[in-house]
């Protein structure tokens, strides 16, 4: 029963705790006579998602009356974490359904921890897409999202006693309140059979077959605002008949499931394996049903905006009406899709739906790593989507044409060289062209090899010094070099966006103790939704009184870390000790082996150290976190190494509390929640010109971590905005990496003495038997399978393990510290997501707010 409310202040959370009580008896998931946290969490968030709905069927009726241009992003990934905290927060209940909860018993904090985490993702690009549905709910953009709604996720990560295992998570195993299933809103998604033409000449596809799409949606709460926008997830089901009678009474049981199962293949995980023909066509199937349902959907909800479903369509207003930005490569079927259903479903003619889907469609690219950049035999795309392939095939011999004509004078050879490097089908004959073109990087290679010869031949010139670093590394290697060609075409299509991410979930909601210290010293909490307000915080830095508020809200954060390390991994730490955090998908370029590398090093020193010495040394706890693809072995065993290394250092008595060496298990939004706040140092060290953005760097500045980092991606930004004081700098620039790498490759480069050390270290068994060879071989800088230290770990080794000792020499000086603490959160307010978002709205999308009122 609940309580009557004592006094009308308490007369929400009343209200809101007698709505829970009907959702635990009248919508159960769970035996209603029981209330313990698993029912308490789904009452409550069946109570939250009634406002959801209510506002939701508000926003949409609103986006439908008064037909605004309308952004729909679509992601293969959407690392939404959990939703109930985010929820409260930004309807702005959370006082009301704490105290509610109490009154029935249980804390908020125990029923939000009952939530699974919605893992939809795998790295920064999945993240990021989540962060921008809550900017853009929050700045009531007419904005949603398209995803798959995947079974398991990517996987959850057990460490074992042999490194990372890789278990389904079963998130959806009991049902997921903040999902609403949508019947009635379906697309049919053909997959194979064959192109025929129709009697008036037109092409279509017919036979194959097919799945039925259906829409789940999840609700995207603005902060401190009426709109609720949308997350809309696919789920591939069977068109009927799905179930043979037959054949399951005839006792083929599975034979009777078939279709069903299937179809739902399409929905199991995020990233199956595709090293085998089927793994490569069940990725291109997710991504084609991505593509398919969500553009049958929007040219749908087009059509039935502004009362055109009765009359003619004026398909020329779509660009007016729709921007859809396909997030990285793995959307990019939307382009020949999109011209497909304009001109098979619509009638319209090749140039009137090629034009349309030019003003339509924006990309946004994540990585220049070559295994992220997509590329498709062209047997499999013709088996799957034969028609598509002859739209592929059409935009591509246009556009070897209009490159033709527009480089005329140019003599044969490089005119052939330079379309087969730009044009999209590769291997396929050009008309015209001589019988053997040569690949465009072998002219230039041949012509760079001879200038050099020329210059060496020359008398030896000093060599100029580099420019310096370029501010928007990725963006500029994306312009010269990945995608130079197109660029110098079309220099108009290349902009950039740095990213960011959403003030509410990574500090106001995540880091409640720092969110009160901030709101007290400015006065409000207005920079929630204005996080260009943090910059007021610099003139108090030197304030004791901020420093010494500061550093107790980091404190707490702290302990409540500790107790939760203890709790899931057993290792006990002594919260006095630095937070030292690296968390990111665990990959060669991120360089988590620089990290340990340098762990192991200081373990061999303090061992070697007199006891009196090594009592002085600053304690740290060094922590790691992230996922290892599952077959990119080498990645496997880094993490395989941090595990042992952790073991031998963690109950080493000479060493203590002094170093401790931490594997999270299964890092997840959740996890990052707790580990973000908690943080002192986070490391950010990617092989400079690799790091895209990165966009925890963001989040642990925001949260008053101070940063070792490579000049690369966001750390520049970020580091100018905080102040290179405050940003523990080091390693070589992007663009000394090429020569660099080939110097290293051929053994010119003489590693500091100490990165030897520290793989001998290894290489002597002190972490155990495991055989680490194929590892430690890749960091050898000579030629050879596998070697040439790609990464240049053994380039940097020496100058991250200076800029360790500069960041011990700094945590010494706690007000110092505070002070540059203080700082990083001050600069943090660039890295918002809103102000993102609001650039892709005025310079892309070209979409207006439309708040509810
Ligand atoms: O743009 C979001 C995010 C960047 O911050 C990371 O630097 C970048 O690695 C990530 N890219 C991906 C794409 N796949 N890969 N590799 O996740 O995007």
């Amino acid at each position: 029963d609940v309580p009557a409310a004592a006094n009308p202040a308490s007369d929400e959370a009343f209200k809101v705790a007698s709505n829970i009580k009907y959702h635990a008896t009248y919508t159960p998931a769970y035996n209603p006579l029981k209330f313990d946290i698993p029912q308490a969490y789904r009452a409550t968030a069946q109570s939250l998602r009634d406002t959801l709905i209510q506002r939701w069927n508000d926003t949409y009726a609103l986006f439908q009356e008064k037909d605004p241009k309308q952004t729909y992003y679509l992601s293969m990934e959407f690392l939404q974490g959990r939703a109930l905290l985010n929820a409260v927060g930004n309807l702005g209940v959370t006082g009301a359904y704490a105290t509610a909860l109490t009154k029935l018993g249980v804390s908020l904090e125990e029923v939000a921890d009952a939530e699974p985490d919605a893992a939809l993702g795998n790295g920064g690009l999945g993240r990021l897409a989540s962060c921008f549905l809550d900017s853009m709910a929050t700045l009531n953009y007419p904005a949603w999202g398209y995803g798959l709604r995947y079974k398991y996720g990517l996987f959850h990560q057990n460490i074992t006693e042999k490194g990372q295992e890789e278990v389904a998570e079963r998130w959806l195993e009991k049902g997921n309140p903040w999902e609403i299933p949508r019947h009635d809103v379906s697309h049919t998604v053909r997959f194979f059979g064959s192109v025929e033409e129709g009697a008036d000449g037109k092409l279509a596809w017919v036979g194959g077959e097919t799945v039925e799409a259906v829409a789940y949606d999840v609700p995207i709460p603005g902060y401190r605002t009426k709109n609720v926008i949308s997350l809309r997830l696919w789920q591939a089901t069977a068109p009927a008949p799905d179930f043979d009678l037959y054949a399951f009474n005839a006792g083929e049981h599975d034979k009777a499931a078939h279709a069903q199962i299937k179809a739902e293949e399409i929905n199991l995980v995020l990233y199956p394996g595709d090293a085998t023909v089927e793994g490569k066509l069940l990725r291109l199937k997710q991504q084609y049903t991505l593509v398919s349902a969500s553009l049958q959907d929007i040219l749908a909800t087009f059509k039935s905006r502004g009362g055109r479903d009765d009359g003619p369509i004026d398909w020329n207003l779509l660009p007016e009406k729709v921007a859809v930005q396909m997030n990285d490569t793995h959307p990019t079927l939307v382009i020949p899709e999109l011209i497909r259903l304009l001109m098979d479903q619509e009638g319209l003619e090749w140039d009137q739906a090629w034009g349309i889907t030019k003003r339509v469609a924006a990309y946004t690219n994540h990585t220049v790593l070559p295994e992220a950049l997509e590329k498709w035999p062209l047997s499999l795309i013709s088996e799957m989507l034969p028609r598509h392939v002859s739209i592929i095939a059409r935009i591509d011999d246009e556009f070897i044409e209009e490159y033709k004509k527009a480089n005329s004078k140019l003599d044969a050879e490089t005119l052939y060289a330079e379309i087969a490097s730009l044009r999209i089908l590769e291997n396929v004959e050009v008309p015209g062209a001589p019988k053997k073109a040569e690949p465009v990087k072998e002219i230039k290679a041949k012509a760079e090899k001879s200038s050099k010869e020329e210059e060496e031949d020359e008398a030896a010139e000093p060599v100029p010094a580099p420019p310096p670093p370029a501010p928007l590394i990725h963006s500029e290697i994306v312009k010269d070099d990945v995608f130079n060609g197109f660029y110098k075409l079309w220099p108009d299509k290349f902009q950039n966006k740095t990213n960011g991410v959403t003030p509410r979930r990574w500090l106001a909601f995540c880091n409640p103790e720092l969110s009160a210290v901030i709101t007290k010293w400015l006065g409000s909490d207005d920079w929630i939704a204005d996080l260009d307000r943090l910059e007021e915080l610099r003139k108090y830095a030197d304030d004791p009184k901020l420093q010494e508020e500061w550093t107790a809200a980091k404190v707490a954060q702290k302990r409540k870390l500790t107790a939760w390390l203890a709790e899931t991994t057993g290792v006990t730490v002594n919260p006095e000790s630095m937070f030292d955090i690296q968390v990111k998908r665990i990959h060669e370029y991120k360089r988590q082996l620089l990290n340990i590398l340098g762990v192991i090093y200081k373990y061999k020193k303090l061992k070697e150290m007199p006891a009196q010495e090594r009592n002085k040394t600053v304690p740290r706890v060094v922590m790691f976190g992230g996922k290892a693809f599952a077959t990119y072995w080498q990645a496997k065993r880094i993490v395989k190494l941090i595990t042992d290394v952790g073991r031998v250092v963690n109950s080493d008595p000479d060493i203590g509390d002094l170093l401790k060496v931490v594997f999270v298990p299964n890092y997840n939004v959740t996890v990052a929640e707790k580990l973000i706040p908690a943080a002192e140092l986070s490391q950010h060290i990617s092989t400079a010109g690799m790091e895209a953005s990165g966009t925890s760097n963001m989040k642990f500045a925001l949260n008053g971590c101070l940063i070792i980092g490579t000049l690369d991606g966001a750390n520049v930004e970020i580091r100018e905005e905080i102040g290179e004081d405050n940003f523990f700098l080091f390693g070589r620039y992007a663009h000394e990496i090429k020569g660099l790498r080939q110097d290293r490759a051929e053994g010119k480069f003489e590693p500091d003495p100490r990165f030897e050390e520290a793989k001998a270290f290894i290489r002597a068994g002190t972490f155990g038997d495991y055989d680490y060879e194929p590892l430690l071989d890749s960091l050898e800088g000579n030629e050879g399978f596998g070697r040439g230290d790609y990464f240049l770990v053994g380039v940097d080794f020496a100058s991250y393990l200076e800029a360790q000792k500069e960041v011990d020499a700094a945590y010494q000086d706690k007000a110092g510290w505070a002070r540059k603490s203080i700082l990083s959160t001050a600069g943090s307010g660039k890295f918002s997501s809103d102000r993102t978002i609001r650039q892709y709205a005025d310079e892309i999308w070209k979409i207006k707010p439309l708040p509810v009122q």
